[in-house]
């Protein structure tokens, strides 16, 4: 029987389904006395540092987990419980960590990468830990803006690092009260090893070793990413589809490509790093009415241990009955189901439109809120541009770029123009307007497709990507045309772009998602095998 510390913040579900996964069962430390008695207790920190600390503070959580980590009682953290071990972080000033291990958490400098650091890193072992029983040096899979620094953390506690700009402390131990700053339970098999490690022991072993390798620098992957657009057919069934710039109909009928439980799950065995739904249609809809969606996701949840997104009809919404919903709202019901992130399209166009018209950001948008309560990394911005093509700069006041392939009437000019509604309304917002000001209000990544090459198999828009990329200093997700294993060297060789997503290729078995891992790999670029 393990306990969860669940403090409501986030996706806990993945952390539940990995336990019982993994042959065990799990309950929930509702009081202080609850984390004391615990034979095995897991904290999965999950949103900001400072909502962390409120939150166990608010409960008096924080003395409990003190006195049980001064009792050596199997104790497992994971990401920002590693940080909450601290004296404070940067994240949260004035709030106070536990204080078990002096110093501050820092955010990572622009010179790390992109912040937050999202995707897959190695580890080095500095000891040999138990909890890393038959590690066979994968990558796992870090989220954080903020990092713990070495030099803070003695020999003692110290079991593993990781390099993001700084080498970070990516693992510590002592006795059996250890914390992880990657998620075991999203980093696929090898992680869920780790869990296992920890789970089926009744205590954690720690020797120091001298570690051969550990002057080698650990590299961030690039990721690949799996994407389910998901509506209901004519006959009322929840179907992957995908369409051609955006037009899933074919001969009249909504394309087929199979069920999205089972195309998730089979993504997740063949190494994707990430997998997306997208509901494309719920722009029309109330999401949370929309049940079947929960039901994917908290379906797929219980077998896909890699990150989940879902994305469509994150907004506000007032219901027949009058009963109102922010989008907070809705955003929470999808963490709780099981995503790690929720992504926003439509609704991120509109808040842009306000802030250009009223020069103001008040906290009220989707973005601010949701980034408030779960974190910058959990608000990707889904962005469907279309090229507008001009014969000058001047023709317009949006930001154009000179493009190698001119418009129909040969315009050696195009800047890309926001759409909404699955690309069925152009706005007067350009792409850049629209990353930068999302960036500010706190979304963490950009989601970025691109209609004019969406189902195209023709290669991502390598020049749409730089254009976005120098911009923001958020990852971005190339997305939108791939149709061979070459175009995702291409656009991680021509670009800076921190992952690339297809669906077509991927639904349709053109290519295995092993192949474009092994093109990427022979350029040497970092990817997780
Ligand atoms: O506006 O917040 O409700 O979100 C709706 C979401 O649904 C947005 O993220 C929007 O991109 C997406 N969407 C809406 N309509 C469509 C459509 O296709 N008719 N799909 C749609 C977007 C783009 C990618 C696609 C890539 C790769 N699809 O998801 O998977 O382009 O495709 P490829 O590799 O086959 O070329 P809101």
């Amino acid at each position: 029987m393990i306990t969860l510390l669940d403090y409501g913040a986030g996706n806990v579900r993945s952390v539940r389904n990995a336990i019982r996964t993994l042959g065990y069962e799990v309950i929930d430390a509702k009081s202080s006395a609850d984390i004391l008695v615990a034979d095995k207790l897991i904290f999965p920190g999950v949103g900001s540092f400072g909502s962390v600390m409120n939150q166990l503070r608010k409960d008096g959580f924080d003395q409990a987990l003190k006195q049980r980590i001064s009792q050596n009682k199997p104790f497992l953290g994971i990401c920002v419980a590693l940080q909450a071990f601290f004296d404070g972080s940067e994240e949260s000033p004035g709030v106070e960590g536990l204080g078990i291990i002096p110093g501050m958490v820092r955010r990572f400098p622009e010179s790390a990468g992109a912040v937050p650091q999202i995707g897959w890193n190695d580890l080095k072992l500095v000891s040999d830990c138990s909890l890393f029983k038959k590690y066979n040096q994968e990558k796992m899979y870090f989220v954080h803006s903020y990092y713990a620094e070495k030099r803070n953390v003695s020999d003692e506690w110290l079991v593993a690092t990781t390099d993001y700009g700084h080498e970070f402390v990516s693992g510590i131990c002592r006795g059996n009260i250890a914390a992880l700053q990657f998620h075991p339970e999203k980093s696929g098999q090898a992680g869920l090893n780790i869990l296992h490690n920890f789970l089926k022991s009744d205590e954690i072993t720690v020797s120091k070793r001298p570690q051969k390798d550990s002057q080698k620098k650990t590299s961030l992957g690039k990721r690949i990413i799996a994407c389910l657009d998901v509506r209901s057919n004519d006959n009322g069934d929840l179907v992957v589809t995908k369409g051609d710039q955006y037009d899933v109909r074919e001969s009249g009928e909504v394309r087929n490509l199979g069920k999205p439980v089972e195309l998730a799950k089979r993504y997740f065995d063949e190494g994707a790093d990430e997998i997306t739904f997208l509901n494309i249609t719920a722009f029309r809809d109330f999401p949370l009415s929309d049940q079947p969606m929960l039901e994917v996701l908290k379906q797929s949840s219980e077998n896909v241990f890699v990150p989940l997104t879902i994305g469509g009809g994150i907004r506000e919404f007032t219901d027949s009955d009058g009963r109102y919903y922010s989008a907070l709202d809705v955003a929470s019901e999808y963490f709780r189901s099981g995503a790690d992130k929720i992504s926003i399209g439509s609704d991120a166009v509109t808040t842009v439109e306000m802030v250009l018209e009223s020069g103001k950001k008040d906290g009220s948008s989707s973005i601010e809120q949701i980034s408030h309560v779960y974190g910058a990394q959990a608000v990707v911005i889904s962005v469907d541009p279309r090229r507008v093509y001009v014969n000058s700069p001047d023709e317009t006041v949006h930001q154009v770029i000179e493009t190698e392939f001119p418009g129909p009437n040969g315009e050696k000019y195009c800047w890309y123009q926001c759409t909404v509604k699955g690309g069925r309304e152009g706005r007067d917002v350009d792409v850049i307007q629209l990353v930068t000001i999302c960036e500010s209000l706190g979304a963490g990544e950009i989601l970025l497709n691109c209609i004019d090459r969406d189902g195209t198999n023709s290669g991502f828009d390598i020049e749409l990507v730089n254009h976005v990329k120098s911009a923001v200093s958020i990852p971005v997700i190339a997305s939108s045309g791939a149709g061979k294993p070459d175009h995702f060297s291409e656009v991680f060789l021509k670009t800076d772009t921190d992952a690339a997503l297809a669906a077509g290729i991927f639904h349709r078995k053109e290519v295995e998602i092993a192949e474009v891992k092994q093109e990427i790999a022979s350029h040497n670029i970092p990817v997780r095998k």
